[in-house]
């Protein structure tokens, strides 16, 4: 069945020969759809992350088939928020021989699968993987997504000033890649402005009980609570934290950049300070055309992983344009050149350790809607 998957990377098939095209940029034009996997967490407890991902990818992929000259043929696959299903599908992607993988959501499964990836050659763009480390993987490994590193000092910095924070508590799940980089960025950069950090309280992803550890927090007397969780935590956490009548600021990582935390934590949500990598009030031209396409398709605003994925599949576009070719090689010798791409997320660029270059904002819940924090 797969038994042309074997072969590996830069085998020569007939198929990669039809992704080599003529022209270049947006005459490129190249005969066969240029196969792209994505793989998202489409059930289970990152769901909400992946059906928003998986929206800003058809977006897209609808704009991409109406430009013409490069077809695609985006298959996107659900990892059911477990890594050894992240795993199966990379396998199937790579014997599938797919020009690129997508994904997966989480970097909790980026750690497992993309290595499946960099052996076989074929390039990996992730859209929302946060945790540090992850292109070091390989060379094959990309991301369109800042990383927590790259997104917490700032949003550390601005909470400082803006609340004047002195000692703080910290909170974090210490069983999932992503939160545990969160919490590493969120201690450095608390170091980094002296603030003290009172006490450190870990949990379980899956907690969804934190009044005695609220309780704890709480007899340090914080100026803040600083979280790293996500959503699935962090929205009983922030709504106990209310009820319980701690009434400090919340601080989040990039896990709390849900528009679940709003619906779902309602009231406790407002005040809650996250730093982001899409500025949704952005009004650079890919931006404001993004959100009324997105409006009109779905009815809805879209939310920074829905933004993250959209641009993904574009900047995939951009490169298999530069070179007109979609093999793996051309692919990702393109991606590792993109600089200052006009994109929904800003100007965009990939740096040396193949991770993204672009503005970070500071967001506050206000009226139930992430605001830009002046
Ligand atoms: C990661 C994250 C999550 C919040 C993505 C959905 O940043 O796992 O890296």
């Amino acid at each position: 069945l797969a038994s042309c998957g074997s072969e590996g990377e830069g085998s020569g098939s007939a198929a990669s020969g039809d992704l080599a095209g003529e022209g270049s940029g947006d005459s490129c034009s190249i005969e066969a759809a240029v196969p792209i996997g994505a793989v998202l967490s489409l059930t289970g407890a990152a769901a909400s992350y992946g059906e928003s991902q998986q929206r800003g990818l058809d977006l897209a992929a609808a704009e991409l088939a109406e430009k013409g000259g490069v077809t695609y043929d985006l298959r996107i696959e659900d990892d059911q928020t477990d890594p050894r299903q992240a795993i199966t599908l990379f396998d199937q992607f790579v014997s599938d021989d797919v020009s690129l993988i997508i994904g997966p959501t989480l970097s909790n499964a980026a750690v497992q699968a993309d290595p499946v990836a960099q052996d076989a050659g074929v390039p990996v763009l992730g859209i929302s993987n946060t945790a540090a480390g992850i292109t070091d993987i390989g060379d094959y490994v990309f991301r369109d997504s800042l990383t927590e590193q790259a997104v917490i000092p700032q949003t550390i910095a601005k909470a400082t000033e803006e609340f004047g924070l002195q000692n703080v508590v910290v909170m974090y799940s210490n069983d999932d890649a992503f939160t545990e980089s969160g919490y590493e960025a969120f201690a450095a950069a608390l170091e980094d402005e002296g603030v003290g950090v009172a006490e450190t309280i870990t949990f379980s992803k899956s907690d969804t009980d934190f009044r005695a550890l609220l309780t704890q927090a709480q007899a340090s007397n914080p100026d803040a609570l600083v979280v790293s969780a996500l959503i699935e935590a962090a929205v009983p956490l922030v709504t106990q934290a209310r009820e319980m009548g701690i009434d400090v600021p919340i601080i989040g990582g990039n896990g709390f950049n849900n528009p679940r935390l709003m619906a779902d934590a309602g009231e406790a949500a407002e005040g809650v300070v996250v730093g982001a990598a899409w500025n949704s009030a952005s009004e650079n031209p890919e931006n404001t055309a993004f959100l009324e396409a997105f409006e009109a398709e779905y009815g809805t605003q879209p939310d920074q992983f829905a933004a993250q994925a959209y641009a993904g599949l574009l900047l995939v576009d951009q490169a298999v344009r530069t070179n007109c070719a979609a093999d793996h090689d051309s692919i990702k010798e393109a991606l590792g050149g993109l600089e200052n791409v006009p994109t929904v997320l800003g100007e965009f660029s990939i740096d040396e350790n193949r991770d993204a270059v672009h503005p970070a904002v500071v967001q506050v819940v206000q009226d139930g809607a992430f605001a830009v924090l002046e």
